[in-house]
This record gives structure tokens, sequence and C-alpha cells, in this order.
């Protein structure tokens, strides 16, 4: 809905006077299916999927910070979080023990080190593209920052479908991330004037969060008693 606003406002720029597109531009819409799981679907609607176009026009629309990343109950909220390309993001924890925000995402890899409740730490996020975001001490902990360079990104709506207007003709990358499967990229031709349609079939997956920590080894497990410890602080004592 933001992106369908944004693209109608740049048209509107583009030929003032006029509610509809100027005929050099074109339009992409899309209809989005999931296809769940049969037994415990994780999947909670649309606001699970994020498309966007690598590589439209920054007409302006972006959205503003500040922006922050919390940690609380053993939980980054919110767990997606645009920004557009440049942010800073801050990472503040707010539970009564220590987290330790990582990414190995290329191109906007970070680590945070271990940091008590109350303290917050900054990101720059300077490449484009989706951010896997950790915790090192709890592998349950997982979120999303998505990073982009123009306002043309939607949720598809409670059917599924998204629309990006007044875009200039020519060739764009449309990239779907759904929080429960693969990421999708493809490559889309605008025409002006005209209206390129697409379906999109998502097919979630058992585990998608699997990862392993920011050295690359598989995690302890969570409960298992030394790290509860050292988590808890209690090693110290
Ligand atoms: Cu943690």
């Amino acid at each position: 809905v933001r992106v369908l606003a944004a693209g109608v406002l740049a048209a509107t720029m583009m030929s003032p006077g006029s509610g509809a597109f100027a005929a050099d531009e074109g339009s992409i819409t899309g209809a989005v299916k999931i296809v769940r799981l049969k037994v415990a679907s994780a999947v909670s609607g649309f606001g699970d999927v994020l498309v966007y176009l690598e590589d439209a026009p920054n007409v302006g629309g972006l959205p503003r910070g500040p922006f922050q990343m919390e940690q609380s109950h053993k939980t980054f909220t919110p767990k997606l979080l645009v920004v557009p390309q440049g942010a800073s993001v801050s990472f503040p924890n707010n539970d009564f023990f220590g987290h330790n925000v990582f990414s190995v995402t290329p191109g906007d890899s970070f680590d945070l080190g271990l940091y008590d409740a109350g303290m917050s730490k900054s990101v720059t996020f300077e490449k484009p593209g989706v951010v896997s975001i950790y915790c090192n001490v709890h592998p349950q902990m997982v979120a999303r920052v998505i990073v982009v360079s123009n306002a043309f990104y939607t949720h598809p709506g409670s059917d599924g479908t998204f629309a990006f207007k007044g875009l200039p003709p020519g060739l764009y990358h449309l990239a779907v991330w759904f929080a429960f499967g693969q990421a999708l990229r493809q490559e889309v031709h605008v025409e002006g004037g005209r209206e390129t349609a697409l379906r999109i079939d998502l097919r979630e997956i058992r585990a998608p969060d699997r990862h392993l920590d920011k050295v690359g080894m598989p995690y302890v497990s969570y409960s298992s008693a030394g790290r509860q410890r050292r988590h808890l602080g209690l090693a110290k004592k």
C-alpha cells in the first residue's frame, strides 16, 4: 500500500493535472500464493512476505529513522525492519541478561559483542538486501533487516496481490522475501503504458531459521547448564 502510494505520487509529479499514469510509465502487479506446510504451519499471513524492486528509481517516500530493533524476552522486536540504504539501526538490550547481536550476511556483517541490559549499540547498513540478524547466545533469536534503495516495496494485501505503479520502462529485479521459505528473485520487464502481471508461489519449509553461530559453529544447546549460567551472568558468582 505504501509502495502504491509512492508510485502514484511519482506518476502525479511527472504528469501534473492527470490522475492517470503517464503513457511512458508502466506497472507491475502480482498475485502471491503461499503453499503452507500441512502440519504445524507457522505462516501468519502476508505480513510474512515482502516484495520489492531492487533497482527501481528512488523517487522519495523511504522511511525515516530513528530505526530500532529491541531485544526483550529473548526476542527481537520487530522481527522485520525495512530501512533505507545507509540507515543506522540501534539494538537496545531491554532484557535482564546479555545478548550478542551479530550478522554474517556478506556486505552487512557485524558483531556487537555481548552487552548487558540497558545498553544499546548501533549498526549502519550499507548494502541493499536481506540481512539476517541473530544472537550468539540464543539461537531462537532471529530477525531480518531489509535494506532498500527505493520505496517500491510492500507486503501483499490480504488477498495476496500487490502493485508497483509509475515505473519508467526498463528491466527490473523483483525480490520476494518470505519468513518461512526461500527468497525469490526474478527479472521483470516493464513497458510504457502497460501492466506486467506476475504469479508468485511461495512454499513453506521446515525449520527455516536454522543457522550457525557467529564463528560458523553449531550452537551449544541453549538449555545446556554452562551456557545458561553464562548468559544469566551466574558463572561469575
Ligand atoms: Cu540473546
